[in-house]
């Protein structure tokens, strides 16, 4: 028997936490699997022996390097830069990268685990990975993000490649940053290959990548109701965010006749009664992404809503929840509130939004929650979609790359349900968690146990 063999849960993460210090959010996400993963294993001997979430909890590499920039006035900014590459067992590294003030090793760490998982369970030959900076684009210029951009790739681009690693976007960084980046990249390497994805439809970008992360988060949705017998018709959804994600949630609910009441940003959130239809989402589309302004504003403009500053939206009644901003938005409180309410199911548009005291009590009142790795796996779907796109030098049509993303939807859902507890398959309560976390990480285990050990 290996010497490091079977440790309980407690010692297992007692060694994360003692190689991680000062990284809660990396120990967070490896502890919400970890929780799953030891009941999963218990009787199966080659993943103890073999330490194989021992060595998913430990990233390949973590690259880290210095930014350079200069901006407006000719002030010489300095930023810190990372790639985490997490795992490559079933694919190249695949993941996106984030432009926050926040962006930190832990939070890089955490979201290039989820990644892994995620990943594995789209059914697409994808690794994780997750790189930023904690460079803030707020109130920058366009020519300073341009710089920062290309200094920053100047850097990644030897790290990076479509067969080695493909970046995306995240938070901060959309089709324009992608476009800078991408620019760089040909300019020093004179390839012009699939090594980003998010790219602009002209030079390689597939169609849908832009919507998917938040059309696929309301499938997911969809098919959670479904499997209950139950539709997303009639039904008041509270969205968090307004960006990417929280817009394209809110579009998809309202085709899909629900009524979305709230949005927000980190200054607070709005609250329609009176819903928030498609011209009022077009509206904060323009608003956030193209004016750079802040969700505040969406009162002036439509009186019938009011603004709530500093607070989250979570003590809105309403019937499901998406949250879409960003990690820890939704607390234990919160979710005790969202119960008291009468909601009924949670997907996860952003990454790990709901803390575990919100996590462990949605699971205890036995509320339908899906976990980010699974709800918003469609962004990262559409992008390994899209570098099938630039393999196959071809470009696929709206139409079919939207059945391709709700049947991949679908295909996690189903993957979920094998997992999900028993009875899961029959209608009865499903726990989405451990469907994913076991789904995710039994693929990705497989594979590296083929590959001995390295
Ligand atoms: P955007 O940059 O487009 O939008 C981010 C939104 O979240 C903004 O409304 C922003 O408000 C808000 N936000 C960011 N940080 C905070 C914070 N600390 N507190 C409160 N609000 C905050 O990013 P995306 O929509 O792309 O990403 C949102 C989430 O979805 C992230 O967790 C991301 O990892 C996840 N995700 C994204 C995918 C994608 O394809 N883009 C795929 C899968 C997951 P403000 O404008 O005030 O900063
Ligand atoms: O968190 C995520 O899945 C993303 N930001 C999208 C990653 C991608 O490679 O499209």
């Amino acid at each position: 028997m290996a010497v490091t063999d079977h440790v309980d849960l407690n010692g297992f993460m007692e060694g994360v936490k003692k190689r991680n210090p000062h990284q809660p959010e990396f120990v967070q996400a490896v502890q919400e699997v970890a929780e799953d993963i030891f009941d999963f294993i218990e009787d199966k001997e080659q993943y103890h022996e073999q330490q194989i979430l021992r060595r998913m909890a430990e990233p390949d590499r973590v690259v880290s390097f210095r930014v350079c920039w200069e901006d407006d006035n000719g002030n010489i900014r300095v930023q810190r830069g990372w790639r985490v590459q997490n795992n490559n067992a079933i694919g190249p590294y695949k993941g996106g990268i984030r432009f926050h003030p926040s962006v930190n090793e832990s939070v890089l760490k955490f979201l290039a685990f989820e990644q892994t998982f995620k990943n594995a369970l789209t059914g697409l030959p994808m690794g994780g990975g997750k790189g930023g900076s904690n460079f803030n684009p707020k109130g920058k210029s366009v020519r300073e993000i341009m710089r920062f951009c290309q200094s920053f790739m100047t850097e990644l681009y030897r790290h990076i490649g479509a067969d080695v690693d493909v970046p995306a976007g995240d938070i901060g960084v959309g089709g324009r940053e992608i476009g800078f980046m991408f620019g760089q990249y040909k300019r020093i390497t004179n390839n012009f290959t699939g090594v980003l994805t998010g790219k602009g439809l002209e030079w390689g970008g597939s169609l849908i990548r832009t919507e998917a992360t938040g059309y696929g988060a309301v499938y997911f949705l969809e098919n959670m109701m479904k499997h209950q017998g139950r539709s997303l018709d009639g039904l008041r959804a509270v969205i968090s965010g307004s960006g990417n994600v929280a817009t394209h949630a809110a579009e998809k609910i309202v085709q899909l006749g629900g009524t979305v009441l709230t949005l927000s940003d980190s200054g607070g959130f709005i609250h329609d009664p009176d819903g928030i239809d498609q011209e009022k989402i077009d509206w904060v589309k323009t608003h956030k992404t193209h004016r750079r302004g802040r969700i505040e504003d969406y009162v002036a403009e439509f009186p019938s809503a009011t603004f709530h500053a500093d607070k989250t939206p979570w003590g809105v009644a309403c019937d499901v929840a998406l949250p879409c901003a960003t990690q820890n938005e939704l607390l234990g409180e919160d979710a005790k509130k969202l119960i008291a309410n009468g909601c009924i199911a949670v997907s996860e548009g952003a990454n790990m939004p709901c803390d575990l005291d919100a996590v462990h009590t949605f699971k205890d009142a036995r509320l339908l929650y899906a976990p980010g790795k699974a709800s918003n796996a469609g962004g990262v779907a559409v992008s390994g979609l899209e570098m099938s796109q630039n393999s196959l030098r071809k470009s696929w049509s709206e139409e079919e790359l939207q059945q391709m993303l709700k049947d991949i939807m679908s295909g996690i859902h189903d993957r979920c349900l094998t997992y999900g507890d028993k009875g899961a398959k029959k209608g009865g309560y499903v726990d989405y968690v451990k469907g994913a976390n076991i789904a995710g990480f039994k693929k990705v285990a497989d594979a590296m146990l083929a590959f001995g050990v390295v």
